[in-house]
């Protein structure tokens, strides 16, 4: 098992759009470990593999409070059962520290494959229905702050690519002390 790393927004990478998964095999199934194990570490409910620079039809969820109820779905196809929209509020792992709101229908109908290639077809609403939709976005390239207006775009861009900057000098800083800790 690896920890696999996440794309940033902007990154251009992120507007890739998937490529349906032939078949679910050894390889597959090592990338969905690997996702699970990545998301879990980033204590994050969702994640597309578009965000892990795999341009795939994979999604990894867990919204389950003792995360422990993994969900994997291959080739999804998501069809919105109600007109109306609703409020909620989203976050991404890909855009990390900001969170916005964004409407969404609430009721889905998900057609996909699970993790052993059997077909899922269920109706689901709430939560689970709106990471679905969130996740999907990411496989046709869309990421969620593209519904917000371009000053919070502009403002989520800035405060990712800081907080990432922050991010490699303390990692930086980390491997440096490491280093003198073992050179005495
Ligand atoms: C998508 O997002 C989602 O900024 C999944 O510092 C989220 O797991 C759909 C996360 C909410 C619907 C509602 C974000 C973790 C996790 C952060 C995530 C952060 C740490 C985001
Ligand atoms: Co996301």
């Amino acid at each position: 098992m690896a920890l696999l790393p996440i794309l940033n927004y902007p990154d251009p990478r992120l507007r890739t759009i998937a490529t349906p998964v032939k078949e679910v095999n050894n390889t597959i199934k090592t990338l969905i470990a690997d996702m699970i194990e990545t998301m879990y570490a980033a204590e994050g409910i969702g994640l597309a593999a578009s965000q892990v620079d795999h341009h795939i039809q994979l999604i990894v969820m867990d919204l389950s409070e003792n995360k422990d109820t993994p969900m994997v779905y291959i080739n999804p196809k998501v069809t919105p059962l109600v007109d109306e929209r609703q409020p909620y509020e989203e976050g991404c792992l890909s855009v990390p520290d900001v969170y916005n709101t964004v409407n969404r229908p609430n009721k889905v109908r998900i057609e996909a494959l699970d993790e052993q290639g059997q077909a899922i077809d269920k109706e689901v609403e709430g939560l689970l229905a709106v990471c679905i939709q969130h996740e999907m976005d990411h496989l046709n390239g869309v990421i969620f702050v593209d519904y917000l207006s371009k000053l919070k775009q502009t403002r989520a861009r800035d405060k990712v690519r800081k907080l990432v900057k922050m991010r490699e000098k303390l990692a930086e800083k980390q491997a440096n002390a490491e280093q003198q800790a073992t050179s005495v």
